[in-house]
């Protein structure tokens, strides 16, 4: 197992589509456990592949609390094949754009199809914050990040902290 790097805002792949896997083999294994073990350290409680700098369709959560047993699902080419008419609000973060927080509104529950760390179909019904964390890692895969749900104003106002954040950690140039 590695850890990995996690990309932060302003990279350019986190705007990118990233592309399906044909199978889940050992090189997808491998991503799965390492972004696993990236995303336990950072702490999180997702991860999706692009935010390492890998363009495939590949997610992993762990909703279980620290002094609990592990539950990782890994998930390839996830796809919603149910979301119900009822929205709920979470209040949402992300290991790319670090330290901020914003309400986001998703439909309630969700059930998603996928295949699993042995290329088997899955299927997973989901509410709750499992349901908000799957949504927020899938859209992951399709370049959108949880400040592009927001207002224009609420989006900028994030991302100007966090370019500014970003400058004051880079040594002025002569
Ligand atoms: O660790 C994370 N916490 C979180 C909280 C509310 C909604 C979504 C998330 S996912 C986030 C990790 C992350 O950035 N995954 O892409
Ligand atoms: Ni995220």
């Amino acid at each position: 197992m590695a850890l990995l790097n996690i990309l932060n805002y302003p990279d350019k792949r986190l705007h990118k589509i990233a592309k399906p896997v044909d199978k889940v083999d050992a090189e997808v294994r491998r991503l799965m456990d390492d972004m696993l073990e990236t995303m336990y350290k950072a702490p999180g409680i997702g991860l999706a592949a692009p935010q390492v700098g890998e363009l495939k369709r590949v997610i992993v959560i762990d909703l279980a609390r620290e002094d609990e047993k592990p539950q990782p699902l890994r998930m390839a080419n996830p796809e919603l094949i149910a979301v119900s008419d009822e929205d709920a609000v979470y209040n949402e973060g992300c290991l790319s754009l670090p330290e901020h927080y914003a309400d986001v509104t998703r439909p309630a529950a969700i059930k998603v199809r996928y295949l699993d760390h042995e290329n088997e179909i899955r299927e997973l019904e989901a509410d709750g914050l499992l349901a908000t964390c799957i949504q927020h890692e899938m859209d992951h895969l399709e370049g959108i990040l949880f400040v592009d749900h927001l207002t224009a104003l609420k989006r900028n106002m994030i991302l100007r902290k966090l370019l500014k954040a970003k400058k004051s950690q880079q040594p002025v140039s002569a």
